[in-house]
């Protein structure tokens, strides 16, 4: 049985206001699949079941919780959500400090201790990605980053981040061949090691960002695709551009842009998707590999549609949606802002 904890979405919040309640308890979620709105103080956030089975949730539309509450379990059987929605008021199993499920993993991918969040009392899987940056900027003094080698003949670009979508766009600025990588800001693998023999040259504290743009990287590629935390990815552009740094679109060859399509800056169009005529793109969004956009269809800042989403024409997505793996969405269909449609699902009408 997995508990279902509100993480908090930013750090004044304490309290958050039940918007919508999506889901009945027995029902059948998915993971991934949007169970319940919530209002904070700055926006509107979708809470997503983070396993498949029978959900039971506590929660009343209009009800104010308290972040970190616990508000509802997935379970194997209808039984055993049923029987845990009785049990509401019991003691957490750890009274002193309670950690989201996200939390805890995070914890466990950064090679944490429980034991270093002494004196919280939640703690989100933000809190752990902030106390590992803080670490990290303790442990980085200025001098902690690898050299760097321009190059006079392309363009000297630095990439936030090491993992399974920053290698994606590697693979792109290889081929298009006007780019020099210089090095992957990432705290999260050894700094002297490579990806792709691009070197990891430390993590991307705001004297390395700084340090590199003094040296004349004039741009960078955010290389976080974070489908589980895309706020972070969100925040990377924002530290990238206050630093000065120009974020180019990057479009692997195979993919197909008409010429009457538009877009901003920031934008990865990766490996086989498709951006149809008079398609309007924002910034800094991911179309990933196989996306259709069809014809006339407007995409907003910080969006990802995700490999193989199909997206017919006239369609409208909001700011930093999420469009999962594999989803169509209807001809003329609206998704409003911070929407996360779930794999796989077909999309026929606006989700307000
Ligand atoms: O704050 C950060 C930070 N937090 C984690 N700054 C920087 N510069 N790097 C950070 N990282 C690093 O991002 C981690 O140490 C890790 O190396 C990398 C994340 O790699 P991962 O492969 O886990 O996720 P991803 O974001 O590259 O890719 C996800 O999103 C894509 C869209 C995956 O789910 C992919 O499968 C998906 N295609």
């Amino acid at each position: 049985m997995t508990e279902i904890f509100v993480e908090k979405d930013n750090v004044n919040d304490d309290k958050y206001k039940v918007v919508t309640v999506n889901v009945r308890t027995g029902d059948v979620v998915e993971p991934g699949q949007v169970i319940c709105e919530l209002e904070t103080s700055k926006s509107v956030i979708a809470v997503s079941s983070p396993t498949a089975g029978y959900i039971s949730l506590r929660i009343k539309p209009g009800e104010e919780i308290t972040v970190g509450q616990s508000i509802g379990v997935v379970a194997e059987t209808p039984i055993l959500a049923e029987q845990s929605s009785r049990l509401d008021d019991l003691p957490a199993s750890s009274p002193s400090i309670r950690f989201t499920r996200a939390a805890r993993l995070r914890i466990v991918e950064l090679g944490l201790l429980e034991e270093d969040f002494k004196g919280y009392s939640v703690v989100s899987s933000t809190d752990v990605d902030k106390h590992y940056a803080k670490l990290n900027f303790k442990k980085t003094a200025h001098e902690d980053l690898q050299d760097i080698v321009l190059d006079d003949e392309r363009q000297n670009i630095i990439c936030l981040g090491g993992g399974g979508h920053a290698k994606m766009c590697l693979e792109i600025l290889k081929r298009t061949n006007n780019w020099n990588v210089v090095g992957i800001l990432d705290g999260g693998i050894p700094m002297g090691s490579n990806v792709f023999g691009v070197p990891v040259l430390g993590p991307d504290s705001p004297s390395n960002i700084e340090k590199v743009r003094e040296k004349g990287v004039k741009f960078a590629i955010n290389g976080i695709g974070m489908v589980k935390n895309h706020k972070l990815r969100y925040r990377l552009n924002e530290k990238l551009t206050s630093f000065g740094y120009l974020i180019p679109n990057v479009i692997h060859p195979s993919a197909i842009v008409e010429d009457s399509s538009s877009m901003g800056y920031g934008n990865q169009i990766m490996a086989g998707a498709i951006v149809g005529s008079g398609v309007k793109i924002g910034n800094n969004c991911i179309i990933n590999s196989g996306a259709i956009i069809s014809h006339d269809s407007h995409i907003a800042d910080e969006v990802h549609v995700a490999p193989g989403a199909v997206l017919a024409g006239l369609v409208s997505i909001e700011r930093g949606c999420l469009i999962g793996m594999g989803v169509t969405v209807s001809i003329g269909v609206k998704i409003k802002t911070g929407s996360i449609v779930p794999n796989g699902t077909s999309v026929f009408k606006d989700i307000n």
